[in-house]
């Protein structure tokens, strides 16, 4: 390449990637009453910064290739500061290494920016191989803490095998997004993600929402989603677990369920939007779903309305996973709109919107899961005989 058609070519790429991020998003048309869609992913792997990946000096890259490459961009944090809306995104490396990234937009729907470097954690486990999947909670102590999926390949594994690993969590906590601070991974008596951190003290402890497990994929004999109460941050150890939120036989949440971002609060109690998987011959399908919990007594489940709340649709169920809706962050701005930001299948970020009431309503007035064939049967004739009743 001359040094001439080098710059024109960054010209080109440069003018491609702009194009995507500023590419304007609009809502999907397809009604439900309780979220809309918004038509294009907010964040693929081509919304990664061209500088990440290429070396632009025509000396040492004179046929402009790309030296390193992004697969994907999935499970964000999310939060809501200095009225920007900003996720800790999830971006997997063509090595499959996931790191963390910042992105930033200025109306939580389009224009996602991804701030010039990654993110550094400091690097305190020697073993840690991956992380993944961060949970932000802006906690009332001050911090905004972020806790993760911290993995390392299982020592107790047979040579040979190189798949079996252990996650445990991982914990920071920064002001800014910028500087981090690591403070030692929480200590469990089983392995565990999707650990997060709710937001206020309860009875003068920090409280996680957990989920212990058998195994690395396995949640055998962890029954779901977990409550504990940890008496310093600084030194995070479970000595008492208790299940808040189960798993049950024939429903979305069959084989695993996970807390997603932290809960809302509200005046009627705390928003939960969690995931819930099934298997199939297809594999694993996840889901995402809500429940309510009690304002004072946050490990008490006040409501579970029924089913799933979203599935993946469309495009979103092909990728590197596929089948799969995954979230951890969400947004309540001041005028109480909320910004789901999910990932659909491993592969890239979306956004949702809808507002603190209308998911209210939604928890507490959609049917819960009877668990049975006939009950959900009771519930559409139930539903169905007051609709006529309006016709006559
Ligand atoms: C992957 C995660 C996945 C987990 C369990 C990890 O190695 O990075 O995305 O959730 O395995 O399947
Ligand atoms: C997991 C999660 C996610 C991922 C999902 C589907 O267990 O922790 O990282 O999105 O599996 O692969």
């Amino acid at each position: 390449m001359t040094e001439n058609e080098f710059y024109a070519r960054v010209g080109q790429l440069t003018a491609k990637h702009e194009e995507l991020i500023y590419l304007k998003n609009e809502k999907s048309e397809v009604y439900n009453g309780t979220y809309s869609r918004y038509k294009f992913p907010i964040l693929t792997a081509n919304h990664a910064p061209l500088e990440w990946k290429y070396d632009f000096n025509y000396k040492t890259n004179p046929n402009l290739l790309q030296r390193i490459g992004v697969n994907a961009t999935l499970n964000s944090g999310a939060i809501y500061l200095d009225g920007k809306y900003l996720l800790v995104v999830r971006v997997e490396g063509w090595d499959r290494k996931s790191f963390f990234a910042v992105a930033e937009s200025l109306n939580g729907i389009d224009g996602w920016k991804f701030w010039k470097y990654p993110v550094e954690l400091p690097d305190t486990e020697p073993n840690e191989t991956n992380v993944y999947d961060m949970r932000l909670t802006k906690h009332e102590d001050g911090w905004i803490y972020g806790l993760f999926c911290s993995e390392s390949k299982d020592p107790n594994a047979s040579a040979g095998d190189l798949s079996s690993a252990v996650a445990t969590a991982g914990i920071v906590r920064t002001k800014d997004l910028k500087t981090w601070e690591r403070l030692p991974d929480l200590k469990t008596k089983s392995q565990q993600r999707n650990v997060v951190l709710h937001p206020e003290f309860v009875n003068g402890k920090y409280a996680l929402y957990t989920r212990p497990q058998d195994g690395f994929i396995d949640a055998g004999s962890g029954g779901g989603l977990g409550w504990a109460l940890i008496d310093d941050i600084s030194n995070a150890v479970v000595t008492d677990e208790q299940i808040i939120e189960e798993r049950i036989y024939h429903t979305i949440k069959e084989v695993k369920n996970g807390q997603g971002p932290a809960p809302i609060k509200t005046s009627q109690g705390w928003l939960h939007l969690a995931h819930g998987v099934r298997a199939c011959a297809a594999g694993l399908r996840y889901v995402l779903y809500m429940f309510m919990t009690d304002l004072e007594q946050p490990w008490k489940v006040i409501a579970r309305p029924g089913g799933y709340f979203m599935a993946p649709e469309g495009d979103e169920r092909v990728g590197d996973v596929s089948n799969v809706l995954f979230t951890n962050g969400w947004i309540r701005n001041e005028k109480d709109e909320i910004f789901i930001y999910y990932a659909s299948s491993d592969t890239r970020m979306h956004v949702a919107t809808s507002t603190v009431e209308t998911l209210i309503d939604y928890c507490l007035n959609t049917p819960q899961d009877g668990l049975r064939s006939v009950a959900s049967v009771q519930n559409i004739i139930k539903l169905a005989e007051s609709n006529y009743k309006l016709l006559k």
